[in-house]
């Protein structure tokens, strides 16, 4: 999962929300550590509650507890409680870290390895094709992870996806050509308008930071120079 995922349900459940925005050399350092000992994005602070969390998917699951009090983006119902946490754990178990690594093979990895990128690009066509299986088999007015709305299982896997034209290096007509159901319904929650603010705010942020859509600061080549940089302890704001 990443930020834009906690961003879009604060969003979606209309709370109000305050983001702390750092770049990469930050991540596995004072303070943010002291608030994520796996030194990885994001990690939530809740004033309300004095409830500190991290993992995505433990964060998605404590905001709607909390804070879906309606039940717009969850069930009442335990059976459709609990199928909205498996697509979830599947979320954070498998698209979120073969998506991942095809990107860091393709885009970040100091050497290219043919192998590595194929056998993630393939996982991620398989991933694809297990929720085209699904979507393709729901009522043409229903077509969501569970039940007949959307819920924050589908939520969940949006913002990966929204990223597949850079994790896969291909357009989007050639991204959805056997998945036609999840490109349907992808495109319903891009259209929707706390889907827009989240990307916007991405948007603003990574520019007034000075990062390329990588995450790697404008002028430097290669996440093996922001790395090295970060090392030697360099400046590494955007010039
Ligand atoms: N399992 C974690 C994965 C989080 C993750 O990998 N976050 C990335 C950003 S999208 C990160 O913090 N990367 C920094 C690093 O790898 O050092 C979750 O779902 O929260």
């Amino acid at each position: 999962m990443c930020p834009a995922q906690a961003v879009w349900l604060f969003e979606e459940l209309g709370l109000n929300y305050e983001i702390v925005s750092f770049r990469f050399d930050g991540v596995k350092k004072p303070p943010f550590i002291d608030i994520n000992p796996n030194g990885r994005v994001p990690a939530i602070q809740d004033p309300n509650t004095g409830l500190t969390l991290w993992e995505s998917g433990a964060i998605y699951q404590y905001l709607i507890e909390v804070y879906d009090t309606e039940k717009r983006l969850t069930y009442e119902s335990p059976n459709e409680r609990h199928l909205c946490n498996q697509w979830l754990h599947f979320q954070v178990s498998g698209q979120g870290p073969y998506y991942g690594q095809v990107s860091w093979f393709s885009h970040l990895h100091p050497e290219k390895i043919p192998s590595a990128i194929e056998r993630y690009a393939n996982e991620v066509r398989r991933i694809l094709g297990v929720l085209e299986g699904v979507l393709s088999k729901k009522p043409a007015d229903a077509q969501w992870l569970v039940g007949n709305k959307m819920t924050f299982a589908d939520m969940s896997f949006m913002p990966w996806n929204f990223r597949l034209r850079e994790v896969l290096s291909l357009p989007w007509d050639e991204i959805w050509k056997d998945t036609p159901h999840v490109r349907a319904w992808h495109e319903r929650m891009v259209a929707l308008p706390s889907w827009t603010r989240c990307i916007d705010l991405r948007a603003r942020l990574m520019d007034e930071q000075g990062l390329q859509w990588n995450g790697i600061p404008k002028g430097i080549e290669t996440f093996t120079d922001y790395e090295k940089k970060i090392a030697a302890g360099e400046d590494t704001t955007a010039k």
